[in-house]
């Protein structure tokens, strides 16, 4: 029988326990030896403050099968110095996956990015899903009180609250979800939809990345339960089905625009980024920088920019496109597949434009120390952030805090969450229109300072107003009070034409 805490524990009022995927450390192993790596990342460095004066708790799986004491030991020592608990679930191959690689990551990735083509529907999947969602939720529920405020982090996790509640276990959840939220046409693919609209009922909060994610979801929800209710206006309205209400919101995530912009000013990267200026010998720079995933439009891109040399010959030698790809979920066939379609238009591209002294494609596949990214940042002229689909996407965010000299250009997606916030002053493109990118590359490459310094200020001033301490202290005060003053809605982004 667990025991769950179901009396407020003594001093601990109102702790912040974050659930997650994966704890925010990075486990390796060695020969023998297990090693701990603490995660870098801007949530983990915005949420540790809040954690810290809290006394929080970080429960999440820990990514390293059957390592038992040495790893519990490795946490409890790393908890010790961070000042908040780390707790592992550990995972076995076939929930890894079923949970992780199947549902997660088969099904529900590609349909919340609009890739249904790529599901793999497999009942199997499905119930691991839920076996792995019940293991969690029984943590959180014998490790929490009923005073914490439990928030869940995005879509492997969309059933802790359903879960927590059918233990008969209070507790004060909120959800945030990372990815989009599909239309309905999309959405009403999945075999378990209305369960999972249910499921996420059961949540106090949830918080999405844009308006209009938090409009399909309502969408979602009304297409299958024409009754649902939808009370309020404005940045948090209330959603209810029956038994079930839950408070929805849209949150968009950032960066800490400070760390960014003050390191990147920097001797260190200020010196690194004229290394790569002068290995280009002054050419323009437009760079890409993404992890390998199908859902970054990168070959699409890629075409774009050979569409680019042939459309306008007078930027043969004067520009160097410059994609830095970093490793992920490698063992996936899928992703194998893609790294050699990338690496194909690479060279196709190189082949048909080249000429002494000039390679129109560089790549890299690798991840980057963050100062060596940051000068990539600051060097290049142009980032060209063009996912087919993406929640926020903070790459197009850090490039600009990176700019400090205030002269870059960013081409956005229109379909990346980043551009409801950027919209006014970055160049928005659709990922598939080929020639509209083209287009947009050559326009703003004749774009004079003044034009590029008045855009990049005002996207600057707006990552700066709303960065990660913002996101974060947004949906903290709407999780733990509902007081939302000053927190103003987000608009929804228009779109580059017809
Ligand atoms: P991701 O899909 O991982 O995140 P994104 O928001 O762009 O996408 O973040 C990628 C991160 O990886 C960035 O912080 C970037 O600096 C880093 N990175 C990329 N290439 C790198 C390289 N070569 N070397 C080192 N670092 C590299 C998910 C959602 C997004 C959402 C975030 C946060 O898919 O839509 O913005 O979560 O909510």
């Amino acid at each position: 029988m667990m025991a769950y805490q179901d009396q407020p524990a003594g001093g601990q009022n109102r702790r912040l326990v974050v659930v997650s995927n994966r704890l925010p450390v990075a486990l390796e192993k060695t020969g023998d030896k297990w090693t701990l790596r603490p995660g870098a990342g801007g949530l983990v460095t915005a949420l540790a403050p809040v954690l810290r004066e809290r006394g929080g708790l970080w429960i999440g799986w820990s990514g390293a099968a059957g390592a038992g004491d040495e790893i519990q030991a490795m946490l409890d020592a790393h908890s010790r110095r961070a000042g908040y608990s780390l707790h592992p679930i550990e995972l076995d191959e076939d929930e890894v996956g079923g949970y992780y690689n199947g549902f997660s990551n088969e099904i529900v990735w590609p349909l919340f990015h609009d890739l249904q083509s790529r599901c793999r529907f497999l009942p199997e999947y499905w119930r691991s899903y839920l076996e792995v969602n019940f293991k969690f939720a029984e943590e959180v529920a014998r490790r929490t009180s009923p005073e914490d405020f439990v928030w869940v982090h995005d879509y492997h996790l969309m059933h802790q609250a359903f879960f927590i509640k059918s233990m008969g276990v209070k507790r004060n959840t909120g959800f945030f979800l990372h990815i989009p939220f599909p239309a309905p046409d999309i959405f009403l693919k999945l075999p378990w939809r209305w369960k999972l609209i249910q499921a996420l009922l059961d949540f106090d909060l949830l918080g999405f990345q844009t308006m209009r994610d938090r409009q399909n979801f309502i969408l979602c929800a009304r297409a299958l339960a024409p009754e649902c209710r939808v009370k309020g206006r404005g940045a948090v309205v209330t959603v209810g089905i029956g038994q079930r209400e839950a408070r929805a919101g849209s949150f968009p995530i950032s960066i800490d625009f400070d760390d960014f912009a003050g390191t990147a000013a920097g001797d260190k990267v200020a010196a690194m980024s004229l290394d790569i200026r002068e290995a280009l010998r002054q050419r323009t720079l437009i760079l890409g920088v993404d992890r390998l995933d199908y859902t970054k439009g990168i070959p699409e891109r890629l075409r774009s920019i050979r569409t680019t040399f042939r459309r306008y010959p007078d930027l043969k030698g004067r520009m160097t496109f410059i994609q830095i790809l970093v490793p992920s979920r490698e063992a996936v066939g899928e992703y194998q597949d893609l790294k050699t379609e990338v690496e194909q238009l690479v060279g196709r591209i190189n082949g048909e434009f080249s000429f002494p002294g000039w390679v129109p494609v560089h790549y890299q596949y690798r991840s980057l120390p963050r100062e060596e990214l940051m000068a990539y940042y600051r060097a290049a002229d142009m980032a060209l952030v063009t996912p087919l689909r993406d929640g926020m996407n903070l790459v197009a965010k850090e490039y600009c805090a990176c700019n400090v000299l205030g002269n870059g250009v960013l081409i956005l997606s229109e379909f990346a969450g980043a551009a409801a916030q950027l919209q006014k002053n970055a160049y928005l493109v659709n990922p598939h229109d080929l020639e509209g990118v083209a287009r947009a590359i050559h326009r703003t490459f004749y774009w004079d300072n003044a034009e590029r310094a008045r855009n990049m200020a005002g996207l600057r001033a707006s990552i700066r107003r709303q960065d990660i301490y913002w996101w974060l202290d947004s949906f903290l005060r709407a999780g733990l009070s509902g007081d939302l003053g000053g927190f103003p809605a987000q608009r929804s982004v228009c779109f580059a034409g017809r």
